[in-house]
C-alpha cells in the first residue's frame, strides 16, 4: 500500500536530534547550530518516484529515489558519508535503509492525522520529528 506525501511541511517537534547527530559524528559547533533549526520538507511524489528537499537557514539537503531501487547516497552537507540507500513501502510508510559505515542507519516516514512523521535512526539513537502542512 502506498500513500501521498506531496506537499510542504513545517517542523513542529524534534526529539533527540542531538543524539542522532552525535551518533553521526557531527562536531559540537555544528550541532549547536543545527539543533535550533526549524527545517521544512518539500516532497514531490510521482507514484514510486520521490524528491525530498529539506530546507533550513543553515543548509539544505535533497535526495531523490525510486521505491525499491538501491542507489549511492552522498549525505553532502550533513555527515558527508556514502551510503547504499534503498527505500521501500511498508503499509504506506516509507522505510529507508542507509547501508554504510554506520550501523542501523535509516529513516521511516509516515502520515497520521495530516501530520508527517519522521524517525531518523543511527546506531542506538532515534530522532523523532513531526511536521505539519505549511499554510
Ligand atoms: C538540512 C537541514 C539540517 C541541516 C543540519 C546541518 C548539519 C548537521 C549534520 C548532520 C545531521 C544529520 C542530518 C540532518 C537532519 C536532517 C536532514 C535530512 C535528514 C534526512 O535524511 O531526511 C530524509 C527523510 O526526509 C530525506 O533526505
Amino acid at each position: 500500500m502506498s500513500a501521498d506525501y506531496n506537499g510542504t511541511w513545517d517542523i513542529v517537534s524534534n526529539d533527540n536530534f542531538e543524539g542522532y547527530m552525535v551518533a553521526l559524528g557531527i562536531d559540537f559547533a555544528t550541532r549547536k547550530i543545527a539543533g535550533v533549526l526549524k527545517p521544512q520538507k518539500v516532497i514531490e511524489q510521482d507514484g514510486d518516484c520521490f524528491i525530498i528537499k529539506t530546507y533550513s537557514t543553515f543548509r539544505n539537503y535533497t535526495c531523490s529515489f525510486k521505491i525499491g531501487e538501491e542507489y549511492e547516497e552522498v549525505t553532502k552537507g550533513l555527515d558527508n558519508r556514502k551510503c547504499q540507500t534503498v527505500v521501500n513501502w511498508d503499509n504506506g510508510r516509507l522505510v529507508c535503509v542507509q547501508r554504510g559505515e554506520k550501523k542501523n542507519r535509516g529513516w521511516t516516514h509516515w502520515i497520521e492525522e495530516d501530520k508527517l512523521h519522521l524517525e531518523l535512526r543511527c546506531e542506538k539513537q532515534v530522532c523523532k520529528q513531526v511536521y505539519k502542512r505549511s499554510s
